[in-house]
């Protein structure tokens, strides 16, 4: 669909506004989240539910980001919680990346950019569908988690499902479904529930990272980030965007913060 906005050149971030007004709006995201400039608050408890039912997985280079949704009963993985007021259900999730490990993530913290970031995609439930729910301030919640390169060089076997795919979907609009059931609780938390690892978060009022940019997304950042080896994160450097190079980076820079608050959940 969206064929014409891509990372680089003319397609660029830089140009995303020619097609997109709402691109360059006042509560954009990506942004630099600043640890000093954040208000520490008790939010009420984030709630996870289904994250333990291990399911069927698809995975899909859409030409933009190498993107997992699940086929069915979605709704039974849901979240509710913490900034949100409402049940969110889950809809996709994919990653940003960068052409080496020292950039790739989206949101930064301190200016410090993380080697990848993993976006999982809520819809609120009163919208019943992503499509709908996009054209409300409040549509959007999305969970992001950093990643940064294991410095010894070790393999997180959670995510090798996902990265000895990759090289099965390297032309855009391939899509293949994953040999195993995945269990999306083991692959964000690894810790296992209950866990403080994830009410530990940034959250804020956003767009969509990519076109149409919609300010429609309620921000949650994980402050602790997972880890992958270099080789793993190498591996999404492969796939191809829509001229058929390689998409060796994902990620828009940050945007103003304006007048928007950042807050930090403190456990
Ligand atoms: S993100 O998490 O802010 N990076 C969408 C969802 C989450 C984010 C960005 C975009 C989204 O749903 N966009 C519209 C649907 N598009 C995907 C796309 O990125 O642009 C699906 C499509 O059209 O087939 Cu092209
Ligand atoms: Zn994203």
């Amino acid at each position: 669909e969206h064929v014409n906005f891509g990372y680089s050149g003319s397609h660029g971030p830089d140009h995303w506004a020619e097609n997109y007004d709402t691109c360059v709006g006042k509560h954009q995201s990506p942004i630099n989240i600043q640890e000093h400039d954040v208000r520490d608050i008790n939010l009420p408890l984030l709630i996870f539910s289904g994250l333990d039912t291990p399911r069927k997985f698809f995975l899909i280079n859409n030409g933009h980001t190498a993107l997992l949704y699940s086929s069915k009963d979605n709704k039974q993985f849901y979240m509710s919680g913490g900034p949100l007021n409402g049940i969110y259900v889950f809809e996709q999730l994919h990653f940003h990346w960068g052409e080496n490990d020292r950039e790739g993530s989206e949101d930064l913290i301190n200016n410090h950019s993380f080697a990848m970031e993993l976006h999982a995609v809520f819809y609120k439930d009163k919208y019943g569908s992503m499509n709908d729910a996009i054209h409300n301030p409040d549509g959007l919640a999305v969970i992001a988690f950093f990643f940064e390169a294991e410095v010894n060089d070790r393999a997180n076997p959670l995510f090798d499902t996902i990265v000895e795919a990759l090289p099965k979907i390297e032309k855009v609009g391939t899509e293949i479904q994953l040999s195993e059931n995945m269990h999306l609780g083991h692959l964000l938390n690894p810790a296992g529930p209950p866990s403080d690892r994830m009410q530990n978060y940034f959250t804020y009022n956003g767009s969509l990272t990519t076109p149409p940019c919609s300010e429609v997304v309620t921000w949650i950042d994980f402050k602790y980030p997972l880890y992958l080896s270099h080789l793993q994160i190498a591996a999404f450097r492969n796939i191809r965007g829509f001229e058929g190079h390689k998409l060796t980076h994902n990620f828009r820079p940050v945007q103003p913060l304006s007048d928007r608050r950042v807050l930090h959940n403190l456990p």
